[in-house]
């Protein structure tokens, strides 16, 4: 049996950094990342065979747990009849007609292999549809790696305090204005500087890559009504929020309706998918209907769109959200009051089955206010959770996952670890 870091060594001598994600790299907490073996509902194991409960959750898409029977089924017999076909395939429109259903604004949907090129064709989309070039996101919120969007981002650009990444011509980069997440006057003061000329404003509804932050009450109201008056397009990137903070994501939790809506892991199931998704009279101007182009050999991939199928599936039960919703709060509640019973300065929150905990002694509702956490706490506070059997996504900024297969014996474990990782931390 080899060694966590006898792989990692290995790792390190042929994958930049030992990783195929920056993130996975521990960097932003050190230590040693797990070399995963596999994993079943809510737990993984390394090649050490150590289990972990985990909260990880591939970073959003293991909602109903790992190697759900169900979907490991529908991938089985997917793959017996072909891996990729580079042509049409019905389960596209099955599960493209089922997200329809559940968005009431998508009339079309495009499919593509990642999150990043969801975000980045609707980027692209909404500079052709407008005829404008400039674009609006904010500090600290995450879109994938498409060059226009590494600007001030979130999740590990922000982690490793590279939010602008190098590589990103000036010339480029200068398109992208920077406003601050619930400061809706400084969306205003950019709109105000720049008339007409933004195509679109990118938002993550609720922020999860620079750790949860939740919008404040009017905050995408406005967007929708500055982004309506000026005729720029709404991008709601539900990469993360979409099925995770409820069946309908952030749109059904504020009401609040986007032009576009970017999507991606819970839709795969943990196999590679994204999709962009809005209104035929924007979306028919993608390819091949319409001047923006748009493609990518395993879009729409039918193992990827089998897994996704059996998903949503499951997601869909009867009282799945208010089930796992209430489930993940029990852990938070519990989680404060460990935190609190020890005297540690923390507070931690949850939106449906995704959710924040901090070193701070209230949620934070701002990038500026997050960063202001006691990140040297967070990191001894995570290595003794892992080093007890309770594996975190491995940064101060993110946000963490729970499913249906997490239930009464892993919330009782994580809060019994939790209570002895608090003392003296
Ligand atoms: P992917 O290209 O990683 O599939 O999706 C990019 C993306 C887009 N939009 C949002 C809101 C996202 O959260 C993401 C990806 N999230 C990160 C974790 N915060 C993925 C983890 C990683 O980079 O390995």
């Amino acid at each position: 049996m080899r060694t966590n870091q006898q792989e990692f060594d290995r790792a390190q001598q042929v994958l930049v950094g030992g990783v195929n994600s920056a993130v996975r790299a521990f960097r932003a907490v050190g230590g040693t990342p797990r070399f995963i073996d596999r994993a079943e509902g809510a737990y993984l194991w390394d090649v050490e065979g150590t289990r972990y409960i985990d909260y990880l959750g591939s970073w959003g898409p293991m909602i109903v747990g790992h190697s759900h029977p169900a979907v490991v089924e529908r991938v089985r017999a997917s793959a017996a009849r072909g891996l990729s076909y580079g042509a049409p395939n019905v389960m596209e429109t099955e599960l493209a007609e089922r997200i329809s259903t559940l968005f009431s604004h998508v009339e079309r949907l495009r499919f593509t292999s990642s999150g990043t090129e969801a975000a980045m064709s609707a980027l692209r989309l909404a500079r052709g549809a407008t005829g404008r070039t400039k674009i609006l996101k904010f500090e600290g919120c995450y879109h994938g790696t498409a060059d226009s969007l590494l600007v001030k981002a979130g999740s590990g650009a922000l982690a490793f305090g590279q939010p602008s990444s190098a590589g990103v011509p000036e010339d480029l980069a200068r398109h992208t204005l920077i406003a601050q997440f619930n400061d809706l006057a400084s969306v205003q003061a950019l709109f105000a500087a720049h008339p007409g000329q933004i195509a679109c404003v990118m938002v993550e509804p609720a922020a999860g890559n620079m750790n949860l932050i939740l919008p404040e009450p009017g905050f995408l109201e406005g967007l929708r009504t500055v982004c309506s008056s000026d005729g720029a397009l709404l991008i709601f990137d539900e990469v993360m929020t979409g099925f995770r903070v409820a069946l309908g994501g952030m749109q059904q939790v504020s009401g609040v309706t986007p032009d576009l809506t970017a999507f991606g892991k819970v839709i795969g199931g943990g196999m590679p998918v994204g999709a962009i998704g809005g209104p035929a009279s924007v979306m028919d101007m993608m390819a091949p209907l319409g001047p923006v182009y748009q493609a990518g050999t395993l879009s729409g991939n039918p193992i990827a769109m089998a897994a996704g199928l059996a998903t949503l599936e499951l997601i869909s039960a009867p009282g799945f959200y208010e089930t796992v919703s209430a489930r993940l709060a029990r852990l938070v509640a519990g989680l404060r009051e460990a935190a609190q019973a020890e005297g540690v300065t923390f507070s931690a929150q949850s939106l449906g089955t995704m959710a924040g905990m901090y070193m701070m002694a209230t949620p934070p509702r701002s990038y500026a206010q997050v960063m202001t956490q006691d990140v040297e706490r967070f990191k001894r506070f995570y290595h003794r959770m892992l080093e007890a059997g309770v594996y975190f996504p491995p940064s101060p900024v993110e946000a963490f996952f729970f499913s249906s297969v997490h239930g009464d014996e892993e919330i009782d474990f994580t809060l019994d670890c939790a209570r002895k990782a608090f003392k003296g931390l």
